[in-house]
């Protein structure tokens, strides 16, 4: 943003976290990376929840922002959060992968909650403002901070897919989660499919009128796009030609066996991101093919999360069990099959791994986007490896030269995986060559510079 408006997001977390010795520190992730240098330049704000129980936390500032903590008590964490943003929408939006739950008593929270959020924003917020509402847990915000400061411009963004109109009719409140959004001057999603559902469902549960990309909304327009988010394309590049991460992706390599074609996967514990299928899969390769631990190796990375709901904690024992499985038949002294880390790792010691890997594999059921698909490429300066990539990503309506997959196919993920690991070079760095351009012209920066074009 050239001319610096002043920005207030507002999302469910804050973008900062606790660190050693208890004090506040930036949190890591690409939204905050690419929204930081625009809230700090225009002196902006942000409304959101710190992570804990509690009442309202004190305003403070920290890096350059205002930040102001929306508190959250326990009941409401385990109601509003884990009960209707993680059991009910989640799964409904992404494809109900597992059966979502719908618990009566959960909505009056999440009712609350946004407008708790909401009022936040409303008291921030100066005369005419921008404020740029995020995801799916606030996705009544936007009505409910125009009916009190109709004089803003409000955006949301989606992180998630939008799902077709026969899972979002499952939704007992599913007019009210669309006239939520259509308090919006702007509201953003991953791919154009994900806004067209959403048009659709406007213009027949809500009376929205208009097309697939805009709505009239009581007397209002309502703008629908896609604007894909990225990541900060020069981060991961640098840092992928530095010499210490290139010793460290040596490192790995030796340890590993430098010998054999090292496939790579990495991702949050979540039902979604088909963590099961991608290591059958490998298992049926190993099986099947002359492919074996003398020749490749999986290394997963996965970080817990959502350990509260029980489905996400029967998920990570049944991964467990599968690694367990494949180790136990195929590997040999020196030779492990899978390498499991179940942990969190910085986005720092991930970028070594990227550049180790010869094969990448980012297969979801079902993702808004996928970001861990886009740092691969963005980490791969010498213009090689593979990228084994899920047609069910939002990423996949951009990186076409991928090997696209379908995860529910076991037998040709796995021929994918065998293609991969066996491409000439030549078609590798042609492929790359593409994704890397692809993804260098449209970073982070550019997304969230779009974005904010369309609403100002
Ligand atoms: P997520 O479901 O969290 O995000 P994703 O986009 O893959 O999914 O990852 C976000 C970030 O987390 C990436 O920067 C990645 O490096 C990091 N990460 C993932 N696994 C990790 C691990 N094991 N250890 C450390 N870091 C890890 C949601 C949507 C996505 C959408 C994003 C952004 O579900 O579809 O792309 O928001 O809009």
């Amino acid at each position: 943003m050239s001319k610096a408006r002043r920005l207030l997001i507002v999302s469910n977390r804050l973008p900062v976290v606790r660190g050693s010795g208890g004090r506040w520190q930036t949190s890591a992730g690409g939204l905050v990376t690419a929204l930081l240098p625009i809230v700090r330049q225009s002196r902006g704000q942000w409304v959101g929840w710190l992570g804990g129980p509690g009442k309202r936390v004190r305003s403070f500032t920290h890096d350059g922002m205002a930040l102001r903590p929306v508190g959250l008590s326990q009941a409401e964490i385990q109601t509003y959060y884990h009960g209707y943003c993680n059991r009910t929408l989640w799964p409904l939006f992404h494809d109900a992968i597992r059966t979502p739950d719908f618990d009566s008593s959960w909505w009056a929270p999440y009712v609350e909650v946004n407008q708790r959020f909401a009022r936040a924003a409303a008291r921030t917020a100066s005369k005419g403002q921008i404020v740029w509402v995020h995801d799916y847990h606030l996705m009544l915000v936007p009505a409910l901070l125009r009916a009190v400061r109709p004089d803003l411009r409000i955006g949301f963004f989606l992180h998630i897919p939008f799902p077709p109109e026969e899972l979002f009719m499952w939704i007992p409140q599913r007019r009210e989660l669309l006239v939520g959004l259509l308090g919006s001057d702007v509201v953003g999603f991953q791919t154009y499919r994900d806004a067209q559902n959403f048009s659709r469902l406007s213009r027949r549960l809500a009376g929205a009128e208009g097309t697939d990309r805009e709505l009239e909304f009581e007397g209002r327009r309502v703008a629908c796009k896609d604007f894909p988010i990225s990541i900060d394309f020069d981060w991961f590049d640098e840092r992928a030609r530095s010499p210490e991460v290139k010793a460290a992706a040596r490192e790995i390599r030796r340890r590993v066996g430098g010998d054999r074609k090292i496939f790579l996967s990495v991702d949050r514990l979540d039902y979604t991101k088909g963590i099961d299928a991608r290591i059958r899969a490998f298992e049926h390769m190993l099986r099947q093919t002359s492919a074996s631990v003398d020749t490749c190796v999986l290394m997963q990375i996965a970080a817990p999360s959502r350990e509260d709901v029980r489905e996400y904690a029967r998920m990570r024992a049944q991964i467990d069990g599968m690694v367990g499985s494949i180790n136990g038949e195929f590997s040999v002294p020196g030779r492990v099959a899978v390498h499991y880390f179940r942990r969190g790792f910085s986005r720092e010691d991930i970028v070594p791994y990227y550049v180790a890997a010869d094969v990448m594999l980012v297969t979801p059921l079902r993702d808004g986007m996928n970001l861990v698909a886009k740092e691969y490429v963005a980490a791969r300066s010498e213009t090689d490896g593979v990228l084994v990539l899920s047609e069910f990503a939002g990423a996949a309506a951009e990186l076409r030269q991928a090997l696209l997959v379908n995860p529910r196919d076991i037998e040709r993920m796995s021929d994918a995986f065998r293609t991969a690991m066996t491409m000439r070079r030549p078609d590798a760095r042609f492929r790359m060559a593409v994704l890397r351009s692809k993804v260098r012209r449209h970073d982070v920066h550019d997304w969230a510079s779009e974005f904010l074009k369309e609403l100002a």
